[in-house]
């Protein structure tokens, strides 16, 4: 089963929203951001721009009918600057035009002068200055404080890891239609439809039930359209409020990697104790995230983060403390493993650095360590699965099988010029929103007389194959073909107060609601079927392949006929169905409970060659064992996997944010300035190998969320080549500074050491 959208991808018909024909009297909007990154705004005139020919309207904070606010968790982010400024890209007005190439260049014409003030862009300098966004939050088990004395070996250090720009395909853009009476209809790139509904209704002072948000497609995501979507959407919104014309705003690629927020970078410091035999005991790390300007996500990345302080290890003693941190950068957001990742990061650093000084390999430290199930987290739950132990036992199985070990022992024997490193990263990962209110989805099903189904959730495709998967469910539990099945858009009228698709959990959560819709809309027309046909009063019956079996035996009804026979006889052919994930709960002043459904585990295996002439490194292959619980299609959830993957050694090896030190604007704001991983960099071999599922009632029909966790495999690219520069020269101490790149490989071969 393919992609549903796969032949539209390749013929270039499916729909972006720059790619909707719009009536005739659009205007077209371009938006004046702050060119400090703190500062306040002096003047700002545009009086003359009016004038010009083309320009409808400028729209600035004093036009806003209802709240200027588009903060989420903490109400701290303006629409429009109204006269402070906080970063470089905070959006100050708003030009309508006829063209988009009109409102840019009013925008430029906007005489539009600010004062400058001190900007802090480091979140350590931050705290320092006690530029924090929302008070510390420290995980605990166990007594650090008193473990450090039963320490055989003790480490100490920092890890730092950069932020990481989304580069989805698709830029964020919108459009905003004016329906009779007040009503608006919004088509958006977002990731969070409710979320937008909610923030224009507030923004522009009406009821939610005035603001329809309709989704096709994103052309990618990544997260950063999980609330970042939303400013561009309430903008063109907004516009249409005020002239009363359609509205369309679309960035284009500089513009968004100047003012939308990225990956979280952070700053770590880490203490872990272990036994001589490499059992760790004892785990003190502290978190300095930096937010960026506003909130946004960044106390629930956070809180990720002290989530995944242990990785796939059972530590006794933790004590984990995070810092969200306010700078003047733009808002840091959402990203693929949402603040996990750069948790992992830290963890693996001090279980090399500890693998140094024991004189002990990194693996074994690792393996040592690894979860086993009734093993307790930090946050008071316990690890329910078996997974983590097993995906390493099988990976460790191809390493040895393949004979690994020696093969790279013998290449850097008779290698001057080149290294080879290996790497072992487990991955244990938690499923569900962390704000449990999040972890529910809802369904609506219609069936159509001649058979056809209708199916609206509110998961949102963003090329992910949520919509195949989802369809596939509903196939599968109707009984029918799949050819039957239509997605429809998106849209908060047919599935309302929908939670983002986020969290790697949309198909586990839609899947579950439309199944339950599903079958319910199957068990009225099996029971007219009964009617129909079961003479005797106890019959068992079925839908299997498009047909009616009756205990067992395949009878003349079929699918589409039984669907018309159950309209003439007036049964409802449309179900709506809710699913709330169970069995979640979490206390915040204990820090305390069980806030995932289930773990994603997997182990992968990395390999690298280093030229240490010229600081360049390929990955030659990386071996994956990972769980997926029972695929519900394997197609699509491989090239999550390999595009989590590519995507996670992207961000830990080429993927570098540079910024001017004294302007603080980004440098890196092209792709030429700003590498990601191609096809020519993606591994010579990928080798992906599913576990046997042993536990079911996961998610939907066994199956596991996929979306997020085999990012974190990349990390493991970072520690095989440290172990290359170990191979080169023991002297080089080693770095826990992501992204290793090529510039800084460089220069730690060659500086004298
Ligand atoms: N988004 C969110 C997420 O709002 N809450 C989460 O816990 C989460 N986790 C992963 C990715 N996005
Ligand atoms: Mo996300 S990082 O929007 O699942």
């Amino acid at each position: 089963m393919k992609h549903q959208d796969a032949l539209l991808h390749v013929r270039g018909s499916s729909l972006f929203v720059d790619d909707f024909k719009l009536p005739g009297d659009v205007l077209h909007a371009a938006v004046l951001v702050s060119p400090v990154s703190h500062g306040e705004i002096e003047t700002l005139e545009i009086d003359e721009v009016l004038s010009i020919p083309g320009v409808e309207a400028v729209i600035t904070a004093k036009d806003i009918p209802g709240e200027n606010q588009i903060g989420n968790i903490i109400m701290d982010e303006l629409l429009l600057a109204e006269k402070e400024v906080h970063f470089i890209g905070e959006p100050i007005a708003v030009v309508l035009a006829d063209s988009p190439e009109k409102a840019r260049r009013a925008v430029k014409a906007i005489r539009l002068e600010t004062s400058e003030l001190p900007s802090v862009v480091d979140p350590r300098e931050a705290f320092e200055k006690g530029m924090l966004i929302a008070p510390p939050r420290t995980f605990s088990l166990g007594s650090v404080s008193a473990m450090w004395k039963e320490c055989d070996c003790i480490v100490e250090g920092r890890a730092d890891s950069g932020g990481q720009e989304h580069l989805y395909l698709e830029t964020q853009g919108s459009f905003a239609i004016p329906m009779e009476n007040g009503c608006i209809r919004i088509t958006s790139g977002t990731q969070g439809p409710t979320f937008v509904q909610k923030i224009a209704a507030r923004v522009l002072n009406i009821p939610m039930n005035k603001v329809e948000i309709d989704i096709g497609r994103l052309g990618g995501a990544f997260g950063g359209k999980e609330d970042q979507a939303t400013p561009w959407a309430v903008m063109a919104a907004l516009g249409v409020y005020l002239t009363g014309r359609p509205v369309k705003l679309v960035l284009n690629r500089n513009e968004d990697m100047t003012w939308t927020g990225k990956r979280h970078p952070y700053s770590s410091d880490f203490k872990l104790g272990l036994k001589s035999d490499g059992t760790m005991i004892a785990w003190e790390v502290t978190y300095y995230q930096n937010g960026g300007a506003a909130s946004d996500l960044s106390t629930a990345i956070l809180e990720r983060t002290l989530f995944h302080s242990t990785n796939a290890y059972f530590i006794p003693n933790v004590k984990a403390t995070g810092m969200c941190c306010r700078t003047n950068l733009p808002p840091n957001t959402a990203f693929r493993g949402f603040g996990a990742p750069q948790a992992m990061f830290v963890i693996e650093s001090a279980i090399y650095s500890a693998s140094e000084k024991l004189g002990i390999s990194p693996g074994e430290i690792q393996e040592k360590n690894l979860l086993k199930r009734g093993d307790i987290f930090p946050f008071g739950m316990a690890y329910e699965g078996s997974e983590v132990r097993r995906s390493w036992k099988q990976a460790d199985g191809l390493y040895r099988k393949d004979n690994t070990g020696k093969k790279i022992k013998d290449f850097n024997s008779s290698n001057v010029m080149f290294k080879k490193g290996i790497s072992f990263m487990p991955v244990c990962f938690g499923i569900s929103f962390t704000n449990i209110s999040l972890n529910q989805a809802n369904a609506l099903v219609h069936v159509y007389t001649d058979g056809s189904v209708g199916i609206s959730t509110g998961a949102v495709e963003m090329g992910q194959g949520v919509n195949t998967k989802i369809a596939q469910v509903a196939a599968r539990t109707f009984g029918i073909n799949l050819s039957r099945i239509k997605i429809e858009s998106t849209n908060t009228t047919r599935a309302a107060n929908t939670s983002p698709t986020a969290a790697s959990s949309a198909a586990d959560m839609n899947g579950n609601a439309i199944r339950t819709a599903c079958s319910n809309i199957l068990k009225r027309l099996l029971s007219h079927a009964v009617k129909c046909l079961c003479k005797s009063g106890d019959c068992k019956v079925e839908m299997i392949n498009e047909a009616v079996l009756i205990n067992g035996k395949k009878t003349d009804l079929e699918w589409d006929k039984l669907v018309n026979l159950a309209y003439l006889a007036r049964i409802s052919l449309s179900c709506q169905a809710h699913y709330a994930t169970p069995g979640l709960y979490f206390d915040k002043s204990s820090e305390k409970g069980r806030p995932f459904a289930y773990h994603v585990a997997g182990t992968a295996i990395t390999e690298v060659t280093l030229d240490r002439l010229r600081g360049i490194f390929s990955v030659d292959s990386v071996k994956i064992v990972h769980d997926v619980g029972e695929s519900i299609n394997s197609l699509v959830d491989k090239g999550q996997v390999e595009g989590g993957l590519l995507q996670g050694i992207g961000w830990v090896t080429m993927e570098e944010l540079k910024y001017h030190t004294e302007t603080d604007a980004l440098l890196s704001d092209s792709l030429a300035t700003y590498k990601i991983p191609d096809i020519y960099f993606t591994p010579d071999k990928v080798d992906i190998e599913f576990l046997e599922c042993l536990s079911p009632n996961a998610g939907v029909y066994n199956s596991k969320a996929v979306g997020e966790p085999p990012f974190m495999y990349g990390i493991g690219t970072y520690f095989a080549i440290l172990e290359a520069i170990q191979a080169c020269n023991q002297e080089i101490p080693p770095v826990y500074s992501a992204p290793l790149t090529n510039e800084k490989l460089l220069m730690l071969l060659n500086k004298k050491h």
